[in-house]
C-alpha cells in the first residue's frame, strides 16, 4: 500500500471524504479497490437503515462472552506477547484495507443466517456477501441482465415461478439478481467494468413466472493481496469461494429471502471459504433446448411476513 492508498483507506473508512450513498467505481484491482468500495456501501445502507438500537443489558451479555472465549484461547494456547502483536497489527490493517465486510461475511454472516431463518417454511436462503448494491435496473418478466456486448462466458437461462408456502402464485415479486463475471469480478467492485454489469430485477409476470439470461458466472477467490488474504495465506487455507449466482426475491406480505445459487460439480462446490452452500442451493443446469449454453428451472417459496 502506499501513502495515498492508506489516506484514502482512512478517509473511507472515517467518511471524512466521501458522504455519497453509492461507492465510487474502484480504479484499480485489488484488495484496497474491493475493501474500500465494500466499506462504503455498508456504511450508507447503515446509516440510512440507523443501525440496532443497543440494550446495555445485551451488549454486556454478548461482549462479555466474546471476551471470555478470548481469553480461555489465550490460556489454553498459551498465546505469547509477539502473536499478541501480530494480531493487534492484522486487526488495524483489516480496517485501513476496509475488510471488515469481506472478513464478517466469509467467516460470521452463515451462522448468523442461520439463526434468523431457522423457521422458516420455504425456500432456504443464505448469506448476502459484501457485494449487494440496492436498485439494480428493473424488468418485467424476462430479460437479459446488463451486459457488455462481448460479454464472456456460457449463457444460462434462469427461469421459474415465485409462490407464497400455499402455493399461490406471487405476481410482481421481484427477484433481484447480481453476480461475479465469468473471470470472477463484480461490477461496482472491480476496474474496467459498467455500473450495473450482472445487476439486475426482474418483477414476475401475472402467473408469478420469471425468465433470467445471463452468464455463468466464475468462482470467486478472495483478493489476496489484503489482510483477508494475508490471513487465508498464513492459516495455509484456500481462498475460493465456489461459482455462485446472488438472489433477493420478495413480495408485498412475504418475508424477504436472500439466497445464493451454486452449479452442481463445479470447483469448490463442497469446501466454501465462507460455509454458505447448502444441498437445496446446488443448480443442475441442462444443455438449453434453444440457443448456446445451459438453461435451468428454480421456483421461490416465500414464508408470510
Ligand atoms: C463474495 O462474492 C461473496 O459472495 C461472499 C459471501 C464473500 C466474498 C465474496
Ligand atoms: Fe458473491
Amino acid at each position: 500500500m502506499t501513502d495515498t492508498d492508506i489516506e484514502t483507506a482512512v478517509a473511507t473508512a472515517t467518511g471524512t471524504a466521501t458522504g455519497t450513498a453509492v461507492a465510487p467505481l474502484p480504479e484499480q484491482a485489488g484488495a484496497a479497490a474491493s475493501g474500500a468500495a465494500a466499506t462504503e456501501r455498508f456504511r450508507s445502507k447503515q446509516s440510512a437503515s440507523g443501525g440496532a438500537a443497543a440494550d446495555t443489558q445485551r451488549v454486556d451479555t454478548l461482549v462479555s462472552e466474546v471476551l471470555a472465549a478470548v481469553h480461555e484461547v489465550v490460556r489454553r494456547h498459551r498465546v505469547s506477547y509477539a502473536e499478541y502483536d501480530a494480531l493487534k497489527s492484522w486487526l488495524i490493517q483489516v480496517g485501513l484495507d476496509g475488510e471488515w465486510p469481506l472478513f464478517l461475511d466469509v467467516w460470521v454472516e452463515h451462522v448468523v443466517e442461520e439463526v434468523a431463518n431457522e423457521d422458516r417454511r420455504g425456500s432456504k436462503g443464505t448469506i448476502e456477501g459484501p457485494y449487494y448494491v440496492p436498485g439494480s435496473p428493473s424488468f418485467d418478466g424476462a430479460a437479459a441482465l446488463p451486459m457488455r456486448a462481448d460479454e464472456p462466458g456460457t449463457p444460462l437461462l434462469f427461469q421459474g415461478r415465485v409462490t407464497s408456502v400455499d402455493g399461490t402464485p406471487l405476481p410482481g415479486a421481484r427477484i433481484e439478481m447480481w453476480h461475479a463475471d465469468a473471470d470472477g469480478f463484480y461490477s461496482r467492485y472491480a476496474p474496467g467494468l459498467p455500473e450495473w454489469n450482472l445487476r439486475g430485477t426482474v418483477v414476475a409476470d401475472e402467473r408469478g413466472g420469471f425468465a433470467i439470461r445471463t452468464v455463468e458466472p466464475a468462482p470467486y477467490q478472495i483478493p489476496t493481496d489484503g489482510s483477508c488474504g494475508r490471513l487465508i495465506a498464513a492459516a495455509g487455507w484456500h481462498a475460493w469461494r465456489p461459482a455462485h449466482l446472488h438472489l433477493k426475491v420478495s413480495a408485498p406480505g412475504h418475508q424477504l429471502i436472500t439466497t445464493q445459487l451454486y452449479f452442481r460439480g463445479t470447483r469448490h462446490v463442497d469446501d466454501d471459504i465462507a460455509s454458505a452452500v447448502k444441498p437445496e442451493l446446488i443448480l443442475a443446469p441442462a444443455a438449453a433446448r434453444s440457443g448456446e449454453g445451459h438453461e435451468v428451472t428454480y421456483d421461490f417459496v416465500l414464508d408470510p411476513a
